[in-house]
């Protein structure tokens, strides 16, 4: 029978798989097609035990809709620009690209080996020319819809990598990557007009609900940030030279006018600078350097004593003519509603500790039937009765709103708006592995489009090491050569823009050009991309739960309106896998607790590995690699391959001929298989072939034997479900089995429904010794249960008549019988 020797098989299938070239699908529309991606990798090193995990679950569904006859779509490539490759290069004086397309080698032949079912013909790269060229072509076709604009905005900023950060690149206000707290600075940006979209990226998760994980969802939909409420606009009064003007706040609660007792403007806006008299502007100017030096998670904690100044201005209460004092404070958000806001100290509890802070007053306007926030330091929040509201009292919270907003609007003060909290993405990098924005600066034509037959717009490639480094402009403004061009509709002098794109652009439609990857007149072809999109099952970390997929879903839909492609959603069913921890955390350098992929398939095998990776746990859930035991997996492995050694049928016997009780066991197996796949149920699976080998084994060594036919049966069902997690040794199995390679493309066993039927036996119930009744129950019923349904039974009920029972005697599956007290 020989012994299970993982490098051997893997050593054997390696060549021959890469022969059979069995993954590129045939694309001619005989098949009905599906499309499964994993996340495409950054290529930061070697392959780690986090893309073990996740490239092992996409590959599950990719294999298990192959064996289901689907047309299946599986490509790999690189998400290869980004700063990681720009600092190594750097380091090393060297080019990002080395850096870059070294590791991405690496990896490809760790994919190989982990024997990841990809269709290795579309792989792409995107810091590759050919590709960003389209990345190019889209910018502009954004640009020329007025969805791609530059603004003066303050940034984050990191004072050390010298570049921009987006707000998720700030992590407790400090950067990302390097860690220096992070600063404000006012540049000219570019950036995408994602806030026009914001009601349809909220429209169209209803469809994806149930096929996208909740939570995933749900951080959606608060990144977008929809609040209902109105526009309120106070008149500032004039103060000597300072003319009186108009400033309109954000409001979700137009009921609480009335209890508005000051007025804030966000202390870094424009606005506070505008407003502060003369005496007062010192003050504001030493607190704007003071909160420029925090994020915004800092200024809206609750936590935090809350700061600000006072400006010398006085805002006056369209509603009832009241004077507010002006000041100028962090919590207020520059980039949020109007950066204004009317502060009610009673109903918002921001508002009322700044208002303990300043002995402001505060004024109850809901009664709540709690005690009166003045004295509680409470904001109550929930519904109530108006109260100190004009001619608004008496009514509910609803009302006061619908009333407050009527009230303003026929003044002409304000009016109902919708507020999100989703801004505009701004897409420029002051870097230089990105890709370059094609845009033309020229002095006479202003922002200029690079011809489309004059992209790609390449990377200069005389930049290299100490070039790259972080100057607080990009380091593609010093290739002189490459800036200074003609300007094509004047052919004036005209400079490139020296801004690159954010790695998020890359990546926001990577998904399209894998149904088309060498179209080279277009991103893709249409008709392409509508034959395989939108992706079936999108496996991913829930790290890119926001962003990534956020952005995604915005290209498709301006992609939709553009008429390139016909959905609007791009990824119908999201998986996102757990992590794997180390002794409970996730694994880190300054931990020491990191466990290496290669040495664990040196160690146990491609196969073992990939098989503990997905029978750990349920693939949403985190794996303890601590908890696992990959010998363990081994082990089974070597038990299903023995199998293959004991069957001594020939290939292509009957098995109908063969033992009906492991007959039963397979296609039980089949059927709770299929359902469990469906469901992403992988780790049960597992479980169940686990189920099935044993039974196997017993059959062989105790039961009809290898030469029945049904043993031979179990253990080809055994090879293809395999397949799904251990491809190896499933093929090995398979040629032991006397089948030709490859057992990936042996389709789905049929299930024989017939063999699911339980066997049923007639039950005789008697009460006192005569028969009562008889019921159908399964051949192995337990005695509880056929207890239960003998004393439910409504003929045994009649029988006894409210009696008491001294004794039911039970002998399954036969017999029961009561005897009455
Ligand atoms: C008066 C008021 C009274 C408010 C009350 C709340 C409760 P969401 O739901 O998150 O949209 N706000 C508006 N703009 C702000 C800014 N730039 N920075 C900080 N806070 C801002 O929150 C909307 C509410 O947050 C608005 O409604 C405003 O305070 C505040 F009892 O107006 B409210
Ligand atoms: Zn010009």
């Amino acid at each position: 029978a020989g012994t299970y020797s993982f490098a051997d098989i893997e050593a054997k299938w390696l060549p021959v798989w890469e022969q059979l070239n069995t993954f590129t699908p045939v694309d001619d529309g005989s098949r009905e097609r599906r499309y499964v991606l994993d996340m495409f990798p950054y290529p930061s090193g070697d392959l780690h035990m986090g893309h073990a995990e996740a490239f092992a679950m996409g590959d599950v569904v990719a294999r298990y809709w192959r064996q289901l006859g689907y047309d299946v779509l599986h490509p790999i490539g690189w998400d290869s620009f980004g700063l990681p490759a720009e600092n190594a290069a750097i380091k090393h004086n060297a080019h990002p690209s080395e850096w870059t397309y070294a590791n991405i080698d690496t990896q490809a032949a760790s994919f190989k080996r982990y024997a990841i079912s990809a269709d290795w013909s579309r792989r792409l790269h995107t810091s590759d020319p050919d590709y960003y060229r389209w990345t190019q072509w889209l910018f502009l076709r954004f640009f020329e819809k007025g969805l791609a604009y530059r603004k003066d905005h303050p940034v984050n900023w990191c004072p050390r990598d010298q570049t921009v950060l987006a707000n998720e690149q700030v992590v407790n206000g400090a950067c990302e990557r390097c860690g220096s707290p992070v600063t404000k600075k006012s540049l000219n940006q570019w950036y995408f007009r994602i806030t026009d979209y914001a009601d349809r990226l909220l429209e169209d998760m209803e469809p994806l609900t149930g096929h996208w994980p909740e939570r995933v969802l749900a951080m959606q939909r608060n990144w977008i940030g929809r609040s209902e409420g109105a526009h309120v606009t106070f008149t500032i009064e004039a103060d000597d030279d300072l003319p009186a003007r108009d400033v309109t706040v954000f409001t979700t609660r137009p009921d609480t006018l009335h209890g508005a007792t000051f007025f804030v403007v966000a202390a870094d806006a424009d606005l506070a600078a505008e407003l502060v008299t003369g005496e007062l502007a010192p003050a504001l100017n030493r607190y704007r350097e003071s909160v420029n030096a925090l994020s915004d998670i800092e200024r809206q904690s609750t936590e935090r004593e809350k700061t600000g100044v006072f400006t010398g201005r006085y805002a006056v209460n369209p509603l009832n003519g009241e004077k507010l004092p002006v000041w100028a404070a962090d919590y207020v958000l520059a980039d949020y509603g109007t950066g204004a806001i009317m502060a009610v100290p009673a109903h918002d509890q921001r508002d009322l500790d700044f208002a303990r802070a300043f002995e402001l007053p505060v004024r109850m306007v809901v009664d709540t039937g709690e005690e009166d926030p003045a004295f509680s330091g409470k904001a109550t929040i929930g519904e109530g009765t108006l109260v100190n509201s004009g001619e608004l009292n008496g009514l509910t919270k609803e009302a006061a709103i619908q009333r407050a907003i009527e009230l303003v609007a026929a003044q002409g003060t304000g009016e109902r708006t919708v507020n999100y909290r989703l801004r505009d993405w701004l897409l420029s990098r002051q870097r230089f592995w990105g890709t370059p924005i094609p845009i033309i600066h020229c002095g006479a034509c202003g922002e200029v489009p690079v011809p489309d037959d004059q992209l790609p717009v390449r990377l200069p490639s005389d930049l290299r090491g100490e070039d790259l480094a972080p100057k607080g402009t990009s380091p593609l403004a010093a290739a002189t050569e490459w800036v200074n061009v003609q300007c094509p509709q004047c052919s004036g002098p005209a400079t490139r823009d020296t801004d690159t794109m954010d790695t998020f652009v890359d990546s926001s439609w990577y998904y399209l050009r894998f149904a088309d990857p060498q179209c080279d007149d277009a991103p893709f072809d249409p008709d392409k991309v509508n034959q395989w999109l939108p992706v079936g099952q999108y496996v991913g970390g829930v790290e890119h739960a926001i962003l990534h997929l956020l952005y995604s879903r915005f290209f498709t839909k301006v992609l939709f309106d553009l008429g390139l492609v016909n959905f609007t959603e791009p990824f119908s069913a999201l998986l996102n896998q757990g992590q794997v921890l180390n002794g409970g955390k996730a694994m880190s350098k300054s931990l020491g607790n990191g466990v290496n992929l290669g040495e664990q398939l040196d160690r146990y095998g491609v196969d073992a590995i990939r098989l503990t990776m997905v029978f750990a746990s349920p693939p949403e859930d985190d794996v303890d690699w601590a908890d696992v035991s990959p010998s363990g997996s081994a082990k089974f492995l070597a038990r299903a391959w023995r199998l293959g050694a004991d069957v001594t049928s020939a290939p292509g016997t009957d098995p109908a001929l063969g033992d009906r009780a492991l007959r039963s066991v397979t296609h039980r197996t089949l059927a709770d298989a299929a359902e469990l796949l469906h469901n992403n149920k992988f780790n049960v699976v597992i479980a169940k072939l686990m189920e099935l080998v044993n039974a196997t084994r017993k059959a062989i060594d105790s039961g009809p034997g290898g030469a029945d036919p049904a043993v031979r049966e179990a253990a080809e069902v055994t090879a293809v479900i395999l397949s799904l997690f251990a491809p190896y040794t499933a093929e090995d199995l398979w040629e032991r089995l006397g089948h030709p390679a490859s057992v990936a493309a042996a389709g789905w066993p049929p299930l024989d429904e017939s063999l699911l039927v339980q066997d049923t036996v007639t039950a005789v119930v008697q009460v006192q010794g005569k028969v009562r009744d008889r019921l159908e129950v399964p051949a192995d019923i337990t005695e509880d249960a056929l207890r239960e349904l003998a004393l439910g039974s409504a003929q045994i009920q009649r029988t006894l008549a409210g009696r008491e029972i001294r004794t039911v005697i039970v002998r399954a599956p036969k017999l029961v019988n009561i005897v009455p007290a």
